[in-house]
């Protein structure tokens, strides 16, 4: 297992020094954030990051993510040269050495909530959603300035790209996301890159579109769309832990038995949240006691099936003070991959 840490680039408040500082970490996950969605990533931007990453003493394992534009998810014409960009990024990647890609494919809204500092009774915040809150927001207004609220796009321009999708239900998303695969996990192989899905957060239907990659059946769908060893999975407790029908250490089970080393697992996110209702929840502190999801069972399951990919604490609460980028502070992360490494040390050795 590689421990791990989200880094945003030199936009991060967060210096590589002080990452550098967090005990066991080693590797850092992070993407090129200044270029259009759509344009190939080239060998020489990618490499500028990757060296400014070692020359801080760490390494960079994943990319995370390489955005999929909404043509490719659309299935609309033009996607074919969507997906030929998006290849020779992989192959970027490739000649790097960098070895796994955490992308994801829910359409126009990334990982969304509906409060990003609620006060917990500790005093810390964390991010929160609740559907009913959800149901509240009025898009034609335009998408509320939050983080993965798509504010990219102007109030018409959501509009538009949300009436595109009345054309495309769960199934029809599949199909495009079987065609992306087709053409993306044959490079990907050639180039030595795992490809790792990330789940949908929350794993259910927002605002009238579709979002498949939810639970079990999901994950074993997605892995038998182009039966490949390096067509994979991020498993995101967080995400996948919002809904209790996930059993987490059984999907890891079923996930890593396909191949060895963690089979078709090959990048975890590893956090707690507190599940407080029906499509209702906050985020926590990592331990297994401060919420719904029990680390100790996941990645002893992890452990179990051989997995030895990078790993990271995802988001964490504000505590002590600190401000900075909603999910993405210093300290709670920091304690999250120390507590993930503290269960890790523990099954290794209690193996003899
Ligand atoms: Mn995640």
């Amino acid at each position: 297992m590689i421990p791990s840490f989200r880094w945003f680039g030199s936009a991060d408040p967060i210096p590589l020094a002080h990452i550098r500082q967090i005990p066991g970490v080693t590797g850092v996950v992070s993407a090129l954030y200044d270029l259009p969605v759509g344009e190939p990533w080239s060998r020489e931007r990618l490499g500028t990051l990757k060296a400014q990453i070692e020359d801080a003493g760490l390494r960079f394992p994943v990319v995370e993510s390489i955005p999929v534009h909404e043509n490719i998810k659309l299935g609309r014409r033009g996607r074919d040269r969507l997906i030929e960009n998006f290849c020779r990024s992989v192959c970027s990647m490739g000649e790097l050495g960098i070895p796994v890609l955490c992308y994801n494919f829910m359409p126009v809204f990334d990982w969304t909530r509906t409060d990003l500092a609620l006060r917990l009774p500790d005093g810390s915040t964390a991010l929160a959603y609740d559907h009913a809150a959800l149901a509240q927001v009025d898009l034609s207004r335009g998408a509320p300035d939050l983080p993965g609220w798509a504010t990219a796009y102007q109030p018409a321009e959501l509009q538009a790209l949300i009436a595109a999708y009345r054309e495309v239900d769960g199934e029809r998303l599949w199909d495009n996301l079987a065609y992306f695969l087709e053409r993306v996990v044959p490079v990907a192989r050639e180039a030595g890159v795992r490809l790792a899905i990330h789940p949908d957060d929350p794993p259910w239907p927002i605002f009238g579109l579709p979002r498949i990659i939810t639970n079990a059946a999901a994950l074993e769908r997605l892995v038998a769309l182009v039966d490949s060893p390096v067509n994979g999975v991020t498993f995101c407790t967080g995400s996948l832990g919002a809904s209790p029908e996930n059993d987490l250490p059984a999907m890891v089970r079923r996930l890593g038995a396909l191949g060895g080393n963690g089979g078709r697992i090959h990048f975890a996110h590893c956090r707690n949240v507190l599940v407080t209702g029906a499509r209702r929840f906050h985020e926590t502190a990592h331990p297994s006691a401060c919420g719904s999801v029990d680390l100790f069972q996941v990645l002893r399951a992890l452990r179990d099936v051989g997995f030895a990919g990078p790993m990271r604490p995802d988001h964490g609460r504000m505590i002590w003070g600190e401000t900075g980028r909603p999910g993405y502070g210093l300290y709670d992360r920091a304690l999250g991959i120390t507590y993930l490494q503290g269960l890790w040390e523990a099954l290794v050795r209690s193996e003899g």
